[in-house]
């Protein structure tokens, strides 16, 4: 099976575009496997509103092992399968918890792998930071690690806030050379191009 995995920095919007974007394959349900640090599998089905309700928070860190969300994914005539994984978001420091900074190794460990990587970055912090860089130097590590490859691309999220636009071109700017897609996992704009690049990926 195809693996997409969903990275970047703490409550940047991970859990929720992964969750939009299953939603926008016409998933009604979603398996969500939460695969804890020692490797043990736990699967629990929930509605699509469930997950949201259960998964995404304004908490930092509330995704705490790689969590796999199964979609198909219409291409020509037939379909494709692929492993969605969302993961704990990374911070440059390191963190207090060894349990967080645990869960940040496994991601890091699971990203060269995988077929596809979306980095997503918060475009509306992006667009506020005044004069300073529009994302921070964890974000420019990810793209060195991950960029390298093909299958790689950056969502701009949350565009649906105040100073989004900016952030974007700003973002457009930092990370010159790379794919940066516009989306809001709130408002589920942009989706279809996202989807559109991890096909293209697989
Ligand atoms: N306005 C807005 N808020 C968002 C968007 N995506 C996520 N959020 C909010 O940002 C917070 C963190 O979302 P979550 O998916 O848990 O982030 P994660 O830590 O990266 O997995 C939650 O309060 C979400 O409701 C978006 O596109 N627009
Ligand atoms: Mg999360």
């Amino acid at each position: 099976m195809k693996r997409c995995m969903v990275v970047g920095k703490p409550n940047v919007g991970k859990t929720l575009l992964v969750l939009s974007l299953a939603e926008h394959l016409k998933a009604r349900a979603v398996d969500v496997t939460f695969i804890d640090l020692s490797g043990k599998r736990q699967s629990r089905t929930y509605a699509i509103a469930a997950a949201i309700r259960d998964l995404v928070g304004p908490r930092p860190h509330q995704t705490r092992c790689l969590q796999s969300v199964v979609v198909e994914v219409p291409a020509g005539k037939g379909r494709k399968v692929v492993d969605l994984v969302d993961t704990t978001g990374l911070t440059e420091h390191i963190h207090q918890d060894a349990e967080v900074r645990r869960a940040m190794a496994q991601t890091l460990q699971a990203i060269r792998p995988a077929q596809v990587v979306i980095h997503v970055v918060d475009a509306a912090e992006a667009g506020r930071v005044g004069q300073g860089p529009p994302a921070g130097v964890i974000d420019r590590q990810i793209a060195d690690f991950a960029g390298s490859r093909g299958g790689y691309f950056i969502v701009a999220n949350k565009m649906d806030l105040p100073d989004a636009t900016r952030g974007l071109a700003r973002l457009q700017r930092m990370f010159a050379g790379y794919t940066v897609l516009p989306v809001s996992a709130t408002a589920k704009t942009g989706l279809r191009e996202v989807k559109r690049h991890v096909l293209r990926n697989l």
